[in-house]
């Protein structure tokens, strides 16, 4: 009879404990994820392969700076609710291409690149943009691509915060351009005057325009 009780005790206190450490916000990605857009069929965030350079990146939102700096009037160091807070939010559907011949078609929800450069106020020497991540990574545009096109950086993929492997907190949507453009994990955005720069995988031979119309090999 004591025994029953303790038993049922133990259950109950079990039961109601395990059910109450459940974090009540864990839901299910296919129910938060969207899967298609005004029409457009979009891709799951875990279509992606995972092939960065050294792995996904943990980076602790706490301790994050997006850092503006090079040939700009104005540098900056922007928390990650900073950026989310200081600059519009803008949606759209870009696919991804790898050169690996692999896509994915996702629906983006960023923060413009020209927003920021605007506030940044580059002087008239910079021509060059120079994103650099966590892990080392870099990659580098023509200032004009980015303020003359709607370029995002992304905190959102398919409504959904951008998971740790897809490059939280930041990556950039980089239209019309093969996916070793799409920097993940960003942590500065570098205003330069060499038009000779070449990243990570331009380095390593990849065209420094990474152009999807013309060929990945430089
Ligand atoms: N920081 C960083 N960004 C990166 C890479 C990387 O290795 N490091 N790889 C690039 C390549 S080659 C591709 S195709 C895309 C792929 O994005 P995914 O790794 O989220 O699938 O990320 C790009 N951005
Ligand atoms: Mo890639």
């Amino acid at each position: 009879m004591r025994m029953g009780f303790s038993a049922a005790l133990l259950l109950v206190l079990l039961l109601f404990f395990g059910c109450a450490a459940k974090p009540s916000n864990l839901q299910n990605l296919s129910t938060v994820q969207v899967q298609d857009y005004q029409g457009e069929d979009l891709s799951s965030i875990n279509d992606f392969r995972e092939n960065s350079i050294k792995g996904p990146q943990y980076i602790e939102t706490e301790n994050y700076m997006l850092r503006i700096d090079g040939l700009v009037e104005s540098p900056a160091d922007y928390t990650y609710q900073e950026v989310l807070d200081d600059f519009q939010h803008y949606q759209k559907i870009v696919t991804l291409d790898c050169v690996e011949g692999w896509s994915v078609t996702i629906l983006w929800e960023g923060v413009l690149v020209k927003d920021i450069i605007e506030k940044a106020k580059p002087t008239q020497d910079a021509k060059v943009v120079i994103f650099h991540a966590a892990d080392g990574y870099t990659t580098s545009f023509p200032l004009e691509y980015l303020t003359q096109n709607s370029i995002i950086i992304a905190y959102k993929m398919n409504n959904v915060t951008l998971p740790p492997e897809r490059g939280y907190p930041f990556q950039l949507v980089a239209e019309s351009k093969w996916g070793y453009k799409w920097i993940k994990w960003i942590t500065e955005i570098e205003f330069s005057d060499d038009e000779n720069y070449q990243g990570y995988w331009e380095r390593r031979g990849y065209s420094n325009s990474g152009n999807l119309n013309e060929s990945f090999f430089g």
